[in-house]
């Protein structure tokens, strides 16, 4: 990103992944929060293109389709993914920089899905207080915003993986996890027996986050024509993000959250990115929005002085 990016900002308004309702009204909070206008600061142009929603039908229709699983909201999830992927894919294909804004995390499946068609082979950064890699058959939930990045490596229903063309949309040594502490045991046998690079909090209190940010970049972008950021916001402290679904303790400092974002910038390695579970209903002082607003603002140049 040395150059200023065209933004195309597509919202989500879902929140059907995940085990409790309102991140779907995450993307109304972070646009009030000033989003666009931060944005117009800083890049060369910001378009708000899409505000994507499930219409009442399509999951109905699909419900028809899909077996009885464990994958809760099923049908919803791969209509507002189908979505989703066809959107971010024709943004890619304008030369624009997709800024996705959720929405629960089960939205990287579709955003994945409609990157990887236009890369040979994509990076994802995932931050995250989790790492989203359970299959149907590990889910100690059955909530598809757990499963997303397994979905993405083609481990899943096929109504999943398929979505938006052949699978698998992204590989195991092209990814790398930042800010996990809570696993499931499922999730920590895919990350040993795929090789997947994951920087717990246990190395980012050991190593230091500019250490751990300095390894990520030079890890990912050798080997990758194209990085996604998929930031999920329980990555971050609970104190500065009490407004997600997860909220999972002893995560990222303001700090090291943006120095992440930061880092990411003068990198100049991302090509789209998301940001997802934002639940404003859980946060009545807006703090977590704002802290969206904040990183985002971070990751495209924003700088103190
Ligand atoms: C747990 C599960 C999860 C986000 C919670 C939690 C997954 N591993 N992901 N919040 N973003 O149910 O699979
Ligand atoms: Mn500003
Ligand atoms: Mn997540
Ligand atoms: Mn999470």
């Amino acid at each position: 990103m040395s150059i200023k990016p065209n933004i195309a900002a597509i919202s989500v308004n879902f929140d059907l992944g995940a085990g409790r309702r309102g991140a779907s009204h995450g993307p109304k909070a972070i646009f009030e929060a000033g989003l666009l206008q931060e944005l117009q600061q800083l890049a060369d142009t910001v378009d708000h293109v899409a505000d994507l929603r499930l219409v009442n039908d399509t999951a109905t229709h699909l419900d028809t389709q899909v077996d009885s699983t464990n994958l809760n909201y099923f049908a919803e999830v791969i209509a507002i993914n189908t979505q989703l992927a066809e959107q971010v894919s024709q943004v890619v294909g304008q030369g624009h920089f997709p800024l996705i804004i959720g929405g629960d995390h089960s939205i990287a499946i579709g955003t994945i899905a409609g990157l990887s068609a236009h890369y040979s082979n994509l990076g994802v950064i995932w931050i995250d207080a989790h790492s989203d890699l359970n299959s149907p058959d590990t889910s100690p939930s059955g909530n598809i915003h757990g499963m997303s990045l397994a979905v993405s490596l083609g481990i899943g229903h096929p109504l999943l993986t398929d979505i938006h063309g052949t699978n698998p949309k992204v590989k195991p040594e092209n990814i790398v996890l930042i800010g996990a502490r809570s696993l499931d045991e499922g999730e920590k046998k895919l990350i040993r027996s795929l090789g997947i690079k994951c920087f717990t909090m246990y190395d980012i209190d050991r190593k230091g986050m500019a250490h751990v940010m300095q390894e990520a970049i030079d890890y990912i972008k050798i080997k990758t024509d194209g990085v996604h950021l998929s930031y999920d916001v329980d990555s971050v402290d609970p104190i500065e993000a009490p407004g997600t679904g997860t909220a999972v303790k002893g995560g990222l400092h303001f700090r090291e959250a943006h120095l992440a974002v930061e880092m990411l910038h003068e990198a100049g390695i991302v090509t789209s990115a998301e940001f997802v579970e934002v639940n404003p209903l859980l946060d009545d002082s807006n703090k977590t929005s704002q802290l969206a607003v904040s990183l985002i603002s971070s990751l495209f140049g924003e700088q103190i002085l």
